[in-house]
């Protein structure tokens, strides 16, 4: 049977497990989260890589450190990140890729080979300033020297050291035309506009060739074998691993089946609907990548979305101040879609922000606890009590009602808009927009008056309620699956099976499809509950 789903291939970064995750990385999994559910209740086929960076001289020396073989670091740490995700953040993701992974190496010598076979890699050497923190090369130009007489780089802030070795390199500088010439013709590749013209500058100023592989350390992948193997270097190849950011790129490519683990997959997931990364690796999606990808003849990802950074308070996260939260422990103290929708809700997801605990209370207690919890909890007690705890038939609609649900109806097409430029930020506060609409015509409408005077047009207020409860239900799944299941669960919606996938919330999922269908009157409803408690 062939699957006429359009399919949907999104991914995250993969993180650096040389520590435990921070409130950052969650942030990102949440949102790529949100975007996955999302497609995947609007009918699409989707795909959600996600995973860990295991390579590098930052694993190397924090292994070193520990006292622990790299493997053995990479190993315990991304579990902790595999553990966020499912026992913390509740993420759906279909692989979780690990750079050490057999398929990946693979992977990442083809696309090298490729590269070199298109005439795209030489062999000098490298001179020049390393930052093992950012695991990337700077110019002089690029790096100050600080009070303490330590040189940092002046963009990340992190120590650079002297690094003097034999390196391959990439012709980077041959592709700053095709660069800009790609990014002309295609002005959404990556987004918010704001980092992509940072991007686009960037280009503009000119590019010079990129080293990448590296001989001072061994924790890496090794270079694949020459295509000729009298080739003068082949021997001293040997001596080299992969620089680690040629490395992680690929895993996009290994996550789609390709080379050959599954070729089905790789033509119908690839090129990648979206990569979602952190602005401080816009470089090496915007222009390594696809750089990369033109030298190896491999068709571009659609669309890299640029989120933001997340702040303490205005601060920085960093150990040495401090503040650095845990994910388990926000979600232990919040609650899990308490902090998802704070996340997606409190700024766009391709600008900075920052939380603190009375923004997350402010959310909780007014959005989801007034705003949506009320409302709901008030609509279904009286239909409980006043409606043999079945949904209610309506009369007529009066020009209140129809007026009510024409905006709530209009939501699916502009969230759907929303979604399809990764603006979380916009779906959520036009629906919390209607939700105050819908809570201003209860107030007006004064059901439980009616119930005195007019028991039909009481029905038809609580049923023209429960319509638009529902709906704003459906449509926050992907940010709150597991309340909003509970709460379609209240008014009686059927599941559908597993439209949302995985997760422990997954199987209760209602898909897109059924958004215009209507309650059916007469539904038994079990015993309303409240689903968004306050922060007390
Ligand atoms: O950069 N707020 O890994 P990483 C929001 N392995 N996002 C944040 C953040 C914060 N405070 N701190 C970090 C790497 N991030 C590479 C990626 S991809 C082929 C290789 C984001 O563990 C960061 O921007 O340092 C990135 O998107 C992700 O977390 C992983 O960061």
């Amino acid at each position: 049977m062939t699957d006429e789903r359009v399919p949907y291939y999104l991914t995250t970064a993969i993180h650096y497990p040389n520590g435990e995750p921070h409130i950052g990385h969650a942030y990102e999994m949440v949102g790529a989260d949100a975007m996955a559910r999302f497609a995947r209740l609007d009918g699409r086929d989707v795909r959600f890589l996600t995973g860990t960076d295991e390579h590098g001289q930052k694993m190397a020396q924090t292994a070193e450190r520990e006292g622990v073989t790299p493997l053995e670091l990479a190993t315990r740490n991304s579990g902790a990140f595999r553990r966020m995700d499912d026992e913390v953040l509740d993420v759906s993701y279909d692989r979780f890729i690990r750079t050490t992974d057999a398929d990946h190496h693979a992977a990442a010598q083809e696309i090298w080979r490729r590269m070199e076979a298109n005439g795209d890699i030489y062999l000098d050497r490298y001179a020049g300033w390393y930052s093992v923190r950012d695991e990337r090369f700077f110019t002089e130009e690029e790096t100050e020297v600080r009070e303490d007489g330590t040189r940092c780089a002046t963009e990340t802030g992190t120590e650079v050291t002297w690094t003097e070795e034999e390196s391959y390199f990439f012709r980077l500088s041959t592709y700053q035309e095709p660069l800009l010439q790609m990014y002309r013709e295609n002005p959404g590749f990556a987004a918010p506009s704001s980092r992509f013209n940072e991007v686009i500058r960037f280009v503009e100023g000119g590019l010079t060739d990129l080293s990448i592989s590296r001989t001072s350390f061994d924790w890496g992948i090794p270079l694949p074998a020459p295509a000729d193997p009298s080739a003068e270097d082949a021997q001293s190849r040997k001596n080299h691993v992969m620089y680690v950011w040629v490395d992680a790129l690929a895993n996009y490519l290994t996550g789609a089946g390709w080379p050959e683990t599954d070729p089905a997959a790789v033509e119908r997931y690839w090129p990648a609907d979206v990569h979602i990364i952190g602005k401080d690796i816009s470089r090496f999606h915007c222009v390594f990548w696809p750089a990369f990808l033109m030298s190896a003849g491999i068709e571009l990802p659609k669309r890299v979305m640029i989120h933001g950074f997340l702040n303490n308070n205005g601060e920085k996260m960093s150990k040495s101040l401090g503040n650095v939260v845990a994910p388990a422990d926000w979600v232990a103290r919040y609650g899990l879609d308490a902090v998802r929708f704070f996340l997606l809700r409190e700024f766009p997801f391709g600008a900075d922000g920052s939380y603190s605990h009375d923004a997350v209370v402010g959310r909780k207690n007014a959005d989801l606890a007034n705003n949506l919890g009320n409302l709901a909890q008030r609509s279904l007690s009286m239909v409980a009590k006043n409606c043999d705890a079945a949904v209610p038939r309506p009369g007529g609609l009066s020009e209140a009602d129809a007026a009510i649900l024409a905006q709530v109806d209009a939501l699916l097409e502009k969230t759907r808009a929303a979604y399809a430029e990764q603006d979380f930020h916009a779906a959520l506060e036009e629906t919390w927009r209607v939700l105050g609409e819908v809570n201003a015509y209860f107030a007006d409408q004064a059901p439980w008056v009616l119930k005195k005077s007019d028991e039909p047009r009481m029905r038809t207020v609580l049923y023209v309620t429960l319509q638009a409860v529902r709906r704003v239900a459906l449509l926050v799944q992907p940010v709150m699956p597991g309340s909003a299941t509970r709460l379609l669960d209240l008014l009686g919606v059927a599941a559908e099976g597993d439209a949302g996938r995985t997760g422990a919330s997954g199987t209760g999922a209602r898909s897109f499809a059924a958004f215009g269908d209507d309650l059916v009157p007469g539904t038994p409803l079990p015993k309303p509950e409240g689903v968004f408690p306050r922060h007390e």
